[in-house]
């Protein structure tokens, strides 16, 4: 893989080969990635800035905001104002639409992103991301509403994520393929590290927080047993098993190495559909696994055709290694 191809000459190819990138999708994509590094940047400060801990506030989720989420979210909004490619954005940190100000250009894209995902490991230094996901604003009528936003995920004309770990690294798809770039710090740049990525179909290491085990329906209970029951069981081989409680994390592992993660539906709150958000996290993860050879499913249908009612809903996500998802999703079916 050449160490030289820098993300802007990446989308320069992608237009020239796919004619996929119209100027503002990748001015979009060049403003996010240059978030994201500054993103990095405060992430990797730690306890030598004043970046980590509570930030004494909730988030439309009714979860404790770290400070960090509250930064992360201000970055990609200031970045993404003025360019002139976004007519709004929406955020888990955020109730309502985010609008681009009047004395700025309104562009043609939506923005929706969960800037800081898997704060929980924020103050024990353990890998957490930023989750993007990019719609096109349909139609031609004049401003924007929430509504322009609830469109399924099959519709996303781009998605990416953002991994802080011992790299950092962006992953991309615009819909023809997946690429992933990782951050030079000595010169700044995104560099193409891996293009082409493809989930291997099988695999033997299932992420899922057995804490939760005796909540489950029994679907997901049964395929989680037979893993445990390893090469003497039905499966008549042995799994391995891997939660980091960041999704950006796992989802990574599992696009490197293969592997199926799953939060399921479970009784502890049974009004909810799971704990996932749709449209920031579940969407676009789904749309970058399924770019390269996985599936994603909520247990029933496919993730990307659910067609959203809400901004902030919840989805049952499973994901991951085509052969395993479309093990456990056969499970849900009824008998
Ligand atoms: P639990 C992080 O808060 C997150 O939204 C995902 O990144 C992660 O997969 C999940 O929640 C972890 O949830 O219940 O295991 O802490």
């Amino acid at each position: 893989m050449s160490k030289n191809v820098s993300l802007t000459q990446y989308l320069v190819e992608q237009q020239r080969e796919h004619g996929r990138i119209p100027a503002q999708l990748r001015l979009l994509i060049e403003v996010v990635a240059r978030a994201c590094k500054r993103i990095a940047i405060s992430v990797n400060k730690g306890a030598l800035g004043d970046v980590l801990g509570s930030a004494g506030t909730d988030n439309v989720q009714g979860e404790v905001q770290k400070k960090l989420d509250v930064i992360s979210n201000e970055v990609l909004i200031e970045a993404n104002e003025w360019g002139g490619h976004l007519a709004a954005m929406a955020s888990e940190e955020m109730d309502s639409i985010h609008v681009v100000p009047n004395r700025y250009p309104q562009g043609e894209y939506l923005l929706l992103f969960d800037p800081l995902d898997g704060s929980s490991n924020i103050d024990v230094n353990v890998s957490i991301g930023t989750i993007f996901s990019v719609l096109r604003k349909v139609g031609h009528s004049p401003g924007v509403s929430e509504a322009d936003f609830l469109q399924p995920g099959r519709h996303q004309a781009a998605a990416g994520y953002c991994v802080y770990g011992p790299q950092t690294t962006l992953v991309l798809t615009l819909g023809n393929g997946v690429a992933m770039f990782t951050l030079d710090r000595e010169t700044g740049s995104w560099l193409l590290t891996q293009k082409g990525v493809q989930i291997s179909p099988d695999t033997q290491e299932f992420a899922i927080n057995m804490s939760n085990l005796r909540h489950w329906a029994p679907p997901v209970r049964r395929y989680i047993d037979e893993c445990l029951a390893g090469k003497d069981g039905v499966r008549g081989k042995d799994f391995n098993m891997r939660w980091v409680a960041s999704m950006v994390a796992d989802v990574h592992r599992i696009l490197s190495r293969g592997g199926i993660f799953m939060y399921p539906w479970d009784q502890r709150e049974p009004e909810k559909p799971g704990k996932l958000r749709l449209m920031y996290e579940a969407n676009p993860m789904a749309f970058i696994v399924e770019q390269a050879g996985g599936i994603a499913t909520d247990g029933s249908q496919r993730i990307l055709d659910i067609v959203p009612t809400k901004l902030h809903q919840r989805v049952s996500v499973l994901l991951g290694s085509r052969n395993e998802v479309e093990r456990v999703t056969a499970y849900h079916a009824p008998a």
